[in-house]
């Protein structure tokens, strides 16, 4: 097997070469970030992986911190001998400087050398300065090829164009832009890309490591869709009986705890598919939405929040847990109605309560979860969703969340799934009596494509 591809990822300290790595690596830990400089004072190695196979290896590397400096120190290495530019390096990394004052200078240098290629991270909201050039010119010297990549460019105020143009000056025409906290969706493609164009020996490695990566995106939100459709299903389909009326209390307290529970373990599921927060909780993970899980799913105040309409008839009380009367086997009209979905086939309903319950249930009450909560939960989880799809594993502060097309949830007509899950009890992994079955995973599959993610599909 060829030796694999190897970067080095290199810039001005602060530009954010560690969060660019952190992201690429879907790893919120790697290495150290910080607003201090030179916060990365060795190289530090890691890999990228297609299909459980090693592809790729980044070196992480301290920043250049005095290009001019170094400059200076390379004209008089220099010399007469007009010595080309690896020469040139090599001379300056047997200097008695590349151990001295340029020391983390010589560990970036040495790294470019012993690298396929070089990813030049830029904070472009710096102003384009002669130091930068410095850098860049020093940096050519290595006889590698370099990819700038434009950091921070989600960032209002950042001058994109006027780097461009700056190192077209310096002809380093392929750039790609890339913001390692809210990254494109397409951001990791075109930088594999570009980078291919760089490193022709190397480029279907990377268009395999492309192709794998939009594979594990694409599943990824599918699972995350499912994910979320089964806890509809388990929340729809939950069902307690009440055996004693004074146990009411009791009864919804347990139902409500049941959905709460339910709630917190999707959200956990989600993060830890989307690597994040795997020692977090939501709260640090995810700041931007800090907060929300507090909100107690069964207040009438979150319902507002999220613009849920709550029926007539349904108060916030009554939303809370939905009393179903099972009168002789059959429903009650009070019942049918909180069952507004079914209320097309409510004698059908009412037989298949017949059916299944038989006459154990005779005469006696069930609480549910009203569809407000269940609009409530859908629109929750589709904005976390929403943005782990868009958060970079760089991110450290809050990142705005686009508006996913929410109308639907809010007080459009509820999936017919749900309604199928609202007759069949034994699909509540909450409840009890759960059974897991083929007609409740093809309900969940059939519901997950109603779960709205902002995400373009990939292109091929
Ligand atoms: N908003 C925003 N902050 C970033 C971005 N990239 C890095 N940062 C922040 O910039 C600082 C320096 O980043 P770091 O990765 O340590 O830079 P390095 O010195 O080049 O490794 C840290 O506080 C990061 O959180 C970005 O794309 N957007
Ligand atoms: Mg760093």
């Amino acid at each position: 097997m060829s030796e694999l591809p190897r970067l080095a990822v290199v810039g001005h300290t602060n530009a954010g070469k560690t969060s660019l790595l952190r992201t690429l690596t879907r790893d919120a830990r790697f290495g150290e970030v910080s607003e201090r400089p030179a916060t990365t004072r060795h190289v530090e190695a890691v890999e990228l992986m297609a299909d459980g196979d090693a592809v790729l290896q980044l070196f992480d590397t301290p920043g250049m911190e005095d290009a001019l400096g170094l400059a200076d120190l390379m004209d008089e290495l220099t010399g007469d001998g007009k010595p080309d530019g690896p020469e040139l390096i090599e001379r300056f990394l047997a200097s008695p400087q590349a151990r001295g004052r340029f020391e983390q200078e010589a560990k970036v240098l040495r790294q470019m050398r012993a690298s396929d290629a070089g990813l030049y991270v830029i904070d472009a909201r710096d102003p384009v300065l002669a130091k930068f050039r410095e850098e860049l010119a020093i940096l050519s010297r290595c006889a590698r090829p370099l990819l700038p990549v434009l950091n921070f460019v989600a960032t209002p105020g950042h001058r994109e164009a006027e780097w461009r143009e700056m190192l077209a000056r310096l002809g380093l025409h392929a750039v790609v832009a890339f913001d390692s906290v809210a990254p494109a969706i397409d951001g990791e493609r075109r930088l594999f890309t570009a980078l291919g164009t760089l490193i022709e020996a190397h480029r279907q490695t990377l268009a395999r490591l492309t192709e794998s990566r939009a594979a594990e995106a694409l599943a990824r939100v599918e699972a995350g869709r499912r994910m979320i459709a089964e806890l509809l299903v388990d929340v729809a389909a939950l069902r307690l009986t009440l055996d004693d009326e004074s146990r009411e209390q009791a009864v919804l307290v347990s139902l409500r705890d049941r959905v709460r529970t339910r709630e917190r373990t999707l959200v956990a599921s989600l993060l830890e598919l989307y690597d994040f927060g795997r020692d977090q909780g939501p709260d640090e993970a995810l700041p931007e939405l800090a907060g929300r899980w507090e909100d107690d799913l069964f207040s009438a105040e979150a319902l507002r929040a999220a613009g849920v309409r709550v029926g007539t008839g349904a108060a916030a009380g009554a939303a809370a847990g939905m009393g179903i009367d099972l009168v002789t086997g059959g429903l009650t009209l009070g019942a049918a109605a909180a069952l507004g979905a079914l209320a097309g086939g409510l004698w059908q309903t009412v037989s298949h309560y017949g059916e299944r319950l038989g006459g154990k249930l005779r005469g006696y009450r069930q609480l549910s979860v009203d569809d407000a909560i269940v609009r409530l939960l859908a629109l929750r989880s589709q904005r976390l969703l929403e943005a782990l799809e868009r958060r970079g594993h760089a991110a450290v502060e809050r990142v705005s969340l686009a508006p996913t097309d929410e109308s639907s949830w809010r007080d459009g007509t509820l999936p017919g799934a749900l309604a199928e899950a609202r007759i069949h009890p034994e699909w509540s992994a909450i409840g009890t009596g759960f059974e897991a079955s083929a007609e409740r995973s093809a309900t969940i599959a059939e519901l997950s494509g109603a779960i709205h993610v902002g995400r373009p599909p990939i292109k091929e």
